[in-house]
């Protein structure tokens, strides 16, 4: 089995609390920073084994994470075999991901000067600050901040949605040797542990890879700012227009058709025109779909962003494309939409108002996992079928990937469920990359026999 107690506790099980702290440093004095990681950071890092039972959680899970940049701060020079972790996620953002640039980056993620991050995760704001206050003591002078993204569970009924109002972070992967095979879910992927976890079964470089690196894991961590106003403008704008459907019903009915989900969660490719919510809420139905309906598009749309993200069926089942998968533990970020915002249409230009989502995913390999998700398929228009489109919901219009010119509406077919064929013209990016990194999430035995001595 697994070593539950040395992997870091987001990786495989998501530290799940409604406040997560995500803090950038630069290491500044690596002498220091070592010594303390060592005596005193240790043993705030949350393993797996701690968040599984309740009674072991502490008030707020720690993980920390080093870009390539930091391991070299810590004289680390070993080859972790990831050439996109290695150059960081500034030289592959254009040519593999579609950013437009750095233009909307937040500036502390243009250059190299992001060592690592930590993840704060609590039940409340004052809990991640309290401890964010503790590490700062105990690394006494050793780190410069370059840059904090509070996340934040939304509000009331919307907890547990993002920003556009859609339930997210139900469908990851079920991971072999860890995942109770009484808590795999129907329609669930199986994955051997290798695909997240370097060294371990399946992993492609698992005798390759410096033997410290075992049990560790690559995060890729985005700042995707959604422009929630603007998104929800264009549903109303271009309802659908269906038999017995009021123009907010027809609305809905094409969000549900760029997710690939309703609201509730409820797969759409179960229940192609009305939301279910006891549909949603069966644990057991809820993912069991494969995109069987692979001709008219009637039930799911090809471009949808969960058909996009993860094929299943498309591509001859939910297990054959085993490197393709991805454990997202992210969460949403800034303040609910404001009443001007609704009353214009348009997201307020107001720093403080940004929102979003904190994008974390872990893999073994970043190529075959994050970026062939974003490249090969969610920004290809002929994925899965020529004329697909980039995905509706998180395509961009700078894409790059796709056959259609940059900087011009993507064209997005499929979302019609009266006619496949036609094609609708999205002339605004509702998701705006902020920029990132990547990093390297250790396991406990590698900050202690590597990585602070
Ligand atoms: Fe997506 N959203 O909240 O609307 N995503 N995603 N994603 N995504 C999913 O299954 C969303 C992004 C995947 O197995 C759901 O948990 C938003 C990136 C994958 O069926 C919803 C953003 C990438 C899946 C969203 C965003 C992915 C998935 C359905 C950006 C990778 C699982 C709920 C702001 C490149 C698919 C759920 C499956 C699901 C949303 C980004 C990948 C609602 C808003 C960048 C693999």
């Amino acid at each position: 089995g697994l070593n539950l107690t040395d992997i870091q506790g987001d990786i495989l099980i998501g530290m799940k609390k409604n406040k997560e702290l995500f803090f950038f440093f630069s290491i500044t004095d690596a002498a220091t920073f070592k010594a303390k990681l060592g005596s005193d950071i240790l043993e705030l890092i949350t393993s797996t084994n701690q968040l599984l039972a309740v009674a072991t959680q502490p008030i707020t899970a720690v993980n920390v994470a080093f870009s390539s940049t930091g391991l070299k701060a810590l004289g680390i020079t070993d080859d972790l075999k990831d050439p996109v972790f290695e150059a960081g996620m500034l030289s592959n953002a254009v040519s593999d991901l579609s950013d437009p640039g750095t233009g909307n980056w937040v500036p502390g993620f243009v250059g190299t000067s992001v060592h690592g991050v930590f993840l704060l995760a609590s039940d409340t704001i004052d809990n991640v600050n309290t401890e964010l206050a503790n590490i700062q003591t105990i690394l006494n002078g050793s780190i410069t901040e370059i840059h904090r993204l509070q996340g934040e569970a939304r509000p009331g009924d919307q907890q547990g949605h993002e920003h556009f109002g859609f339930m997210d972070g139900i469908s990851n992967p079920a991971v072999d040797g860890f995942t109770p095979p009484a808590e795999i879910r129907p329609g669930q992927a199986l994955i051997p542990p290798g695909i997240m976890l370097l060294g371990e079964a399946n992993d492609t470089f698992q005798n390759d890879r410096p033997p410290w690196a075992k049990d560790g894991s690559f995060l890729v961590f985005r700042q995707m700012q959604q422009r929630a106003p603007e998104f929800n403008k264009f549903l109303q704008d271009h309802a659908l227009n269906m038999p017995n459907m009021t123009s907010e019903q027809g609305a809905d009915l094409l969000g549900a058709r760029i997710v690939g989900r309703w609201k509730s969660d409820a797969p759409i490719d179960l229940t192609p025109l009305v939301d279910d919510p006891v549909l949603a809420a069966d644990n057991q139905r809820n993912n069991n779909f494969d995109f069987s309906d692979a001709t008219n598009q009637t039930r799911c749309p090809f471009s949808a962003h969960i058909r996009k993200a993860n094929p299943r069926g498309d591509l001859g089942g939910i297990n054959k494309f085993p490197n393709q998968h991805i454990i997202r533990a992210g969460i949403p970020y800034g303040p609910e939409v404001t009443d001007a915002e609704k009353a214009s249409n348009s997201s307020s230009t107001d720093p403080s108002l940004e929102r979003g989502l904190a994008f974390v995913a872990y893999q073994s390999n970043i190529q075959n996992g994050f970026v062939f998700l974003q490249k090969n398929w969610v920004d290809n228009t002929n994925f899965f079928r020529p004329g697909t489109g980039v995905d509706p919901l998180i395509g961009t219009n700078s894409r790059n990937s796709g056959t259609d010119a940059p900087n011009t509406p993507r064209v997005v077919s499929g979302l019609d469920p009266n006619n496949a064929t036609s094609t609708i013209e999205i002339g605004i990016d509702f998701v705006v990359s902020r920029g990132g990194e990547y990093f390297f999430s250790p396991s406990l035995s590698a900050i202690r026999t590597v990585l602070s001595v």
